[in-house]
């Protein structure tokens, strides 16, 4: 009987040695050319370049929306936000947050008897139901909304004090927002030294590039773009301490490592946001300014290095990637994403993803299939011609903000400095114009009546605007 338990505790650790790690580094509002991997000419990312020679570069990845929460929510579910009910990027007022019977990533993690820990922004619920560490996170210190959820909001006065959370308790109101990057990159080296010997999942959702931006002494005026350059400077040296204590504890060949952001850039903040070139707009617009991210994926010895692709992924495919990754099992309820473990790790060259439903809140604003991309007629936010400057949104001194939970794009232009636009039906050739300039609708009525069909699919499952999606679950509600 002991020999059998001796045996059975082998077979389990054995088991263990052969269960990769995961880290998994998300920045905030980070452009897609941001990084000098992906196109930034002016600020200097050698660790983040360093990532992508070792590993893969995905330049046609793509976050579920173009905003903080509804992005987590994907990533976290490996559904379409709206799917679990979550949209738009929630407050210190709100009621709801991610629902707590929703099988969430940690909890997979969990379920293989991984060590979890969250080190950054939540941003899925601040009500204690919703909180990291009652949905699957063994730790967590960081922010549970935007750091711009405080008294240092760029045009509303009179948030309460943010929150700097360690576990379930407030330690801190309004923290110096330039130690952020530093403080998450200690808590990450940390956990990665103590949790060497068993397998863990490490989230570290940055809060940086979200403004306000700021940035630490050591990097301050380092850049040759300004103090936004600084900001993504320190997050690059982040990314180096965070794979220098991976390599350092030798399990680098037992990790994966992902890097990626939530988000397009902030364009109304113009100095203080990045860059989406080559594509169109930026942050909470469904155009690839807003959804392109880019992906970089280092694991020696099993994920390809030096390989770039250009092949459709999506931030939804990553949950039940990650699970037949590390045998757990898919949550019991409906999934977006699809298993693109083969093609992460370079077996196959072709992605299993071959669509992509573009909403924006519960609105379908856009479908895809491969380069094919089909707008319907919608709203959209553009930037004012004033460009933004000192922190400020453009448009700033003609803006009149109301508060924080005012919905909807017209709440979001007023507090954010942007234009509402209307864009007519059109269908763009992404891969012939990346950039989303020349509408080539007429040229195609063949593409656009399959691209149709595939929006109406969608429609009867996930809804669309006023017409109620049959597949759509609630939010978790206090
Ligand atoms: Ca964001």
């Amino acid at each position: 009987m002991i020999r059998f338990a001796l045996l059975f505790t082998l077979a389990l650790s054995l088991r263990a040695a052969e269960q990769p790690n995961v880290v998994f580094i998300f920045a905030d509002d980070l452009g897609y050319a941001d990084l000098a991997c992906f196109g930034a000419k002016d600020i200097a990312t050698p660790n983040l370049d360093r990532l992508a020679e070792e590993g893969t570069r995905f330049t046609n990845f793509l976050v579920a929306q173009a905003v903080c929460t509804a992005s987590r929510a994907a990533l976290m579910t490996g559904c379409y936000s709206n799917r679990v009910g979550l949209a738009g990027a929630l407050n210190h007022t709100s009621k709801i947050g991610i629902n707590p019977s929703e099988t969430i990533l940690p909890e997979l993690f969990k379920s293989r008897g991984y060590a979890t820990a969250i080190f950054g922004k939540w941003h899925l619920g601040d009500q204690s139901p919703f909180l990291p560490t009652r949905n699957g996170f063994d730790e967590f210190f960081g922010l549970p909304y935007s750091n711009d959820n405080g008294p240092l909001h760029p045009t509303i006065k009179g948030i309460p004090a943010l929150p700097l959370y360690d576990g379930e308790k407030i330690v801190e109101r309004d923290p110096d927002q330039a130690q952020f990057t530093r403080r998450l990159t200690e808590r990450a080296v940390g956990f990665i030294e103590r949790n060497k010997k068993r397998p863990f999942f490490l989230y570290v959702p940055h809060i940086m590039p979200h403004v306000p931006i700021a940035v630490s002494e050591k990097f301050r005026g380092k850049s040759k773009h300004g103090l936004y350059g600084d900001v993504v400077q320190e997050l690059d040296w982040s990314v180096g301490e965070i794979v220098a204590a991976i390599d350092r504890c030798e399990l680098s060949d037992k990790t994966l490592i992902l890097f990626t952001s939530d988000n397009g850039p902030f364009l109304s903040y113009g100095e203080h946001a990045g860059s989406a070139a080559p594509f169109r707009e930026g942050k909470l617009t469904t155009f690839e300014g807003g959804v392109r991210m880019p992906l970089i994926a280092r694991w020696p010895g099993h994920v390809p290095t030096g390989r770039t692709t250009d092949e459709l992924l999506a931030s939804i495919d990553l949950l039940p990637s990650l699970a037949s990754l590390i045998g757990a099992p898919l949550p019991k309820t409906k999934l977006d994403g699809v298993d693109a473990l083969p093609f992460l790790l370079g077996d196959t060259a072709v992605s299993p993803r071959e669509t992509f439903l573009y909403y924006s809140g519960d609105e379908l604003q856009a479908v895809r299939r491969g380069q094919w991309k089909l707008h319907f007629p919608h709203d959209y936010l553009t930037t004012a011609a004033e460009p933004g400057r000192d922190g400020k949104p453009s448009n700033w001194g003609k803006m009149q903000p109301k508060s924080i939970e005012e919905s909807g794009i017209r709440g979001i232009a007023s507090r954010h400095g942007y234009r509402v636009e209307r864009l007519d039906k059109t269908l763009f050739d992404l891969a012939a114009d990346p950039g989303e300039t020349k509408n080539v609708v007429a040229d195609h009525t063949d593409i656009v009546a399959d691209l149709e069909a595939l929006a109406e699919s969608a429609r009867a499952d996930l809804g669309d605007a006023q017409r109620p999606g049959l597949g759509v679950r609630p939010a978790g509600k206090l």
